[in-house]
């Protein structure tokens, strides 16, 4: 089910400095920077590696307030790692089979994640205390527009 590590998510509380942390220690590039309303995060991309399916990445994420999901975590557990990312071919497909198994899905439907992802969350407390995020990465395809049906590029 899983093709790849897409990315750890990691929590801070300044995003300008921890990615020149990273950038400065690891010698990561940053690949993407967005805001993301629905998530409540303000985050970076930094790449790694090309993996199967799609690249793998370091995420660094800074809240956008206190009563966000980050936010409750830094104000609980302070920086460090949030959740963990698997990258899989379908994710419709990976969150029927892993609801079907018991675990609690936090999301419905997918939703809009990093590098035009869409992505799903399973609850921490399913899965041995790591919340756990799949990940379906974008189609590599830069000279096809995201609502066609796979063009042949
Ligand atoms: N990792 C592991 N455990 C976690 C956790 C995390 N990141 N966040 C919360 N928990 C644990 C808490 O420690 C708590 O356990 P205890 O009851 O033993 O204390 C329990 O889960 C409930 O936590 P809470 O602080 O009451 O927080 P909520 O239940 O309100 O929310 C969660 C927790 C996981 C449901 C929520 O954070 C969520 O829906 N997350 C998914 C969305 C998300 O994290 N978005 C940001 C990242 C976006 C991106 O990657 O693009
Ligand atoms: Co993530």
């Amino acid at each position: 089910m899983f093709m790849r590590i897409d990315h750890v998510g990691i929590a801070c509380h300044d995003l300008e400095e921890r990615i020149a942390s990273f950038e400065r220690i690891f010698e990561l590039k940053v690949v993407s920077r967005e805001v993301n309303e629905q998530q409540g995060v303000k985050e970076a991309m930094l790449h790694i590696a090309d993996g199967q399916g799609g690249g793998s990445y370091i995420q660094l994420l800074e809240p956008l307030g206190p009563d966000t999901p980050v936010g409750k975590f830094l104000a609980k557990r302070g920086e460090g790692v949030h959740h963990v990312a698997f990258g899989v071919p379908d994710v419709v497909q990976a969150m029927e089979k892993i609801g079907d198994r018991g675990v609690r899905l936090l999301d419905a439907t997918p939703r809009h994640g990093s590098l035009n992802s869409s992505i799903a969350f399973l609850h921490p407390k399913d899965v041995g205390g790591m919340l756990t995020e799949l990940v379906q990465a974008a189609e590599r395809h830069p000279e096809s527009t995201s609502n066609t049906t796979n063009a042949d590029t």
